[in-house]
């Protein structure tokens, strides 16, 4: 009879060693979880860095001869635009940026120089043209669309 009752206090003892045993595992699995909620306040924060940046879209008014921008359609996302114009061409030309009761326009330029326009842009679609006379008309255009 004395010999079971050790049996049953050894076998309590180790029902409670178990039972530290498993409160170890779950302070371990607490501090994994502190340790994920990090990385997501990193992923956050990088997120955030990269809105707002200015863009800048390159048309050339070279198109072989023609009277053509080297792109007739952009895209753009909304807020500050640029468009950068490079002029390979004998002929003067400049660019209009048209839209949504927009109208802001370049400088005119000369063979090998370079002008630009800015402009704060809403979501939706704009023309681009060249404003120097008939080369509108001759196919100097093209859409801006923006998202
Ligand atoms: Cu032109």
């Amino acid at each position: 009879m004395r010999s079971l009752s050790i049996i049953a206090l050894l076998a309590a003892l180790a029902l409670i060693g178990a039972g530290c045993g498993g409160d170890d595992d779950s302070s371990s699995g607490n501090s994994g979880s502190s340790s994920s909620n990090t990385s997501t306040t990193k992923q956050s924060s990088s997120g955030g860095g990269g809105g707002g940046a200015a863009q800048t879209l390159k048309l050339s008014a070279d198109a072989g001869g023609a009277l053509k921008f080297d792109k007739s359609s952009l895209t753009a996302k909304a807020g500050k635009v640029t468009i950068v114009l490079d002029n390979p061409s004998s002929l003067p030309h400049a660019v209009e940026l048209e839209g949504k009761g927009l109208e802001e326009k370049s400088g005119t330029i000369g063979q090998g120089q370079t002008t630009k326009v800015s402009a704060d842009l809403k979501a939706g679609t704009y023309e681009y043209y060249c404003p120097v006379d008939g080369h509108k008309a001759a196919g100097m255009k093209g859409t801006l669309t923006v998202q």
